[in-house]
C-alpha cells in the first residue's frame, strides 16, 4: 500500500489545525499508519530538506520547521500520496485550489501549514527517515473493503 509522510508544520500545530488535518485525510479514507508529536532536529531538518540545500528560501525553510513542534504522520492508501497532495493543495496557498488546506488556511508560501511526500519513492525515503519500524502500525479496518476496491 502506498505510504506518504505528512507533517503538521509548526505554523499549523500553533493554529490548533492538527485535528482539521487529521480529519480530512480520515474522511479521505485513508489509513493512519503512525503519528508522533515532536520538536525537529537541526539534523532532521536539514536531511528532510536536503534537496532544498542552496535555494534561497533554504535558511528560512530550517528556520521554519524547527521554530516549534509539528506533527508527523504516515498515512497509506491506494494512490495515497496523489491523494494527499491533492488534499493538501499546491506549494504557494494562493495557487491552490478552493477546498485544499494550503487555500483553506494559508496566506504565504513560508507559512503553508502541511508537507506531504511528492512521490511515491519519496514517500518511501521520508517515512524511513521519520520514523522507525516499530512506530508504525500494520492494520486493517472493518470500513476498508468499503474504501479500497482491493
Ligand atoms: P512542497 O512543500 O509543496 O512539496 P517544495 O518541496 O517545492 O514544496 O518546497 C518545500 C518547502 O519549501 C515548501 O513547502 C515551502 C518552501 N518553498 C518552496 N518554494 C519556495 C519559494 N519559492 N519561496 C519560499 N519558500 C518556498
Ligand atoms: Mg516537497
Amino acid at each position: 500500500m502506498e505510504r506518504s509522510l505528512v507533517l503538521v508544520k509548526p505554523d499549523g500545530v500553533q493554529r490548533g489545525l492538527i485535528g482539521e488535518v487529521i480529519a480530512r485525510f480520515e474522511r479521505r479514507g485513508l489509513r493512519l499508519v503512525g503519528a508522533k508529536f515532536m520538536q525537529v532536529s537541526l539534523d532532521l531538518a536539514k536531511q528532510h530538506y536536503a534537496e532544498h540545500e542552496g535555494k534561497p528560501f533554504y535558511d528560512g525553510l530550517i528556520a521554519y520547521i524547527t521554530s516549534a513542534p509539528v506533527m508527523a504522520m504516515v498515512w497509506e492508501g491506494p494512490n495515497a500520496v496523489a491523494a494527499i497532495r491533492q488534499t493538501v493543495g499546491s506549494t504557494k496557498p494562493v495557487e491552490s485550489a478552493p477546498g485544499t488546506i494550503r487555500h483553506d488556511f494559508g496566506l504565504e508560501v513560508g507559512r503553508n501549514l502541511i508537507h506531504a511526500s511528492d512521490k511515491p519513492e519519496t514517500g518511501v525515503r521520508e517515512v524511513e527517515l521519520w520514523f522507525k519500524n516499530d512506530e508504525l502500525v500494520d492494520w486493517t479496518r472493518d470500513v476498508d473493503r468499503w474504501v479500497f476496491e482491493k
